[in-house]
């Protein structure tokens, strides 16, 4: 199985329906760990840490991250958040805080958002990653 860092360096970007399509029309299993008309949450196939979840529109409305990265070997951009994103944008991070809550992260947690190939992005469907239960380091990898 690709790393992360190779997955992501393979990731084409494009408007083209992801994996995370799949996980919102229920063709792929996941487990649920909270949803509302708007956003759904669920545990990452590849945790990176005891608590690991991913935070999703279940509308992309264009948003494969947050900018338009670009970057070898990729050769399509992404479209970028725009002004018009800001509520769902706020909500993906308040839905983060509430996860976080129901699963007890009481002493801390880490959100990460892996924008472009350098950021490490692999699925260019916007989502916040929620990572908790052990002590985080700084700098990130
Ligand atoms: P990123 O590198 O930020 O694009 O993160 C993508 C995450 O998606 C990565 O941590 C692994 C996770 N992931 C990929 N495919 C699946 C899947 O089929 N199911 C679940 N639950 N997670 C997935």
């Amino acid at each position: 199985m690709a790393s992360e860092k190779e997955a992501a360096l393979a990731a084409i970007p494009s408007d083209s329906p992801t994996i995370f399509d799949k996980i919102i029309s229920r063709e792929i299993p996941h487990h649920v760990v909270y949803e509302d008309d708007k956003v759904l949450e669920f545990r990452d196939i590849r945790p990176q840490g005891p608590i690991h979840i991913l935070v999703i529109p279940k509308v992309k409305d264009g948003l494969t991250g947050l900018s338009k990265a670009i970057a070898p070997p990729n050769p399509q951009r992404t479209s970028a958040s725009e002004e018009s994103h800001i509520d769902i944008l706020g909500r993906l991070l308040y839905v983060a805080k509430l996860v976080a809550k129901q699963e007890g992260l009481d002493d801390g947690f880490r959100i990460v958002i892996n924008d472009g190939p350098q950021g490490c992005q692999a699925v260019y469907h916007i989502h916040v990653h929620v990572i908790g239960g052990r002590q985080m380091n700084w700098p990130p990898g």
